[in-house]
């Protein structure tokens, strides 16, 4: 008669199933053991040398396999970036910004990939926005530097939250020319604006805050166009750091 009524042992045990196994999963998560668990660092560095192919994708070994791996980035704003893992050694499974970001389906997930630190493991930028809410900007769900080299589903070694605002793309960039790449945010200020942020690589915290002097200095406005597409984002900053790709002729 009710639904209650309705429930039969199987259904019971599904659910204690579904249940337990959520729990493993957390579990798993908690212990870092598991499929998600960052790969493990290899004694001797990567073994693959980096470098960018002349439409720009970038060739490196992300998740320390041994293999080399494609990043291509058609958006140029992290929002379509794909990464095919294992790439030149045939098909490889392919992980999108929302696969590796982790992205709870309604955030616009974006990622950029560099070696920001200079430690030679390439690290991984994660952004999840939620829905533009209206004048006021609203606060990134997921903004953080996760270390290389990271797992096909985007977990590294340990992570840093970013101190990023209302972020609609993120690129590689070279903005002030030393040995570390540098990441451009493009966010929604408020009341209309975008501006295009820069976070400089460094050793140590692998991007740096955003101080008065960054501001300044690198911070570009959007026109006030009322149209959120990165349009001020500063050259792809990759090629300034990694040799061109000796592409085979056929
Ligand atoms: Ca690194
Ligand atoms: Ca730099």
């Amino acid at each position: 008669m009710t639904g209650n009524g309705r429930i039969t042992p199987w259904s019971r045990r599904l659910g204690r199933t579904v249940a337990g196994a959520a729990a493993l999963a957390a579990l798993g998560a908690v212990a870092g053991c598991g499929e998600d668990s960052p790969p493990e660092v290899p004694e001797g560095g990567p073994a693959v040398e980096p470098c960018v192919t002349a439409s720009g994708e970038l060739v490196a070994d992300l998740d320390a396999d041994g293999l080399a791996d494609r990043v291509l980035d058609p958006s140029g704003a992290g929002t379509g970036l794909r990464i095919r893992f294992g790439a030149e050694s045939g098909e490889g499974p392919e992980a999108g910004a929302g696969r590796l970001v982790g992205g709870s389906g309604e955030d616009e997930t974006m990622a950029a990939v560099a070696d920001f630190d200079g430690d030679g493991w390439f690290d991984l930028v994660a952004v999840a926005t939620g829905e533009w809410q209206g004048d006021d900007p609203i606060e990134p769900r997921v903004a953080e530097l996760r270390f290389g080299p990271f797992s096909r589903e985007g977990r590294g070694q340990r992570s840093r939250e970013l101190d990023l605002g209302e972020t609609r793309g993120i690129a590689v960039a070279d903005y002030n020319h030393d040995r570390y790449p540098d990441l451009a945010a493009f966010v929604y200020a408020g009341d209309g604006v975008y501006e295009t942020e820069a976070r400089l690589g460094e050793a140590e915290d692998g991007l740096g805050e955003l101080t008065g002097e960054i501001l300044q200095e690198y911070t570009v406005m959007a026109e006030q166009t009322g149209d959120p597409t990165p349009r001020n984002m500063p050259e792809p900053g990759l090629p300034s750091f990694l040799p061109a790709c000796e592409e085979s002729g056929g």
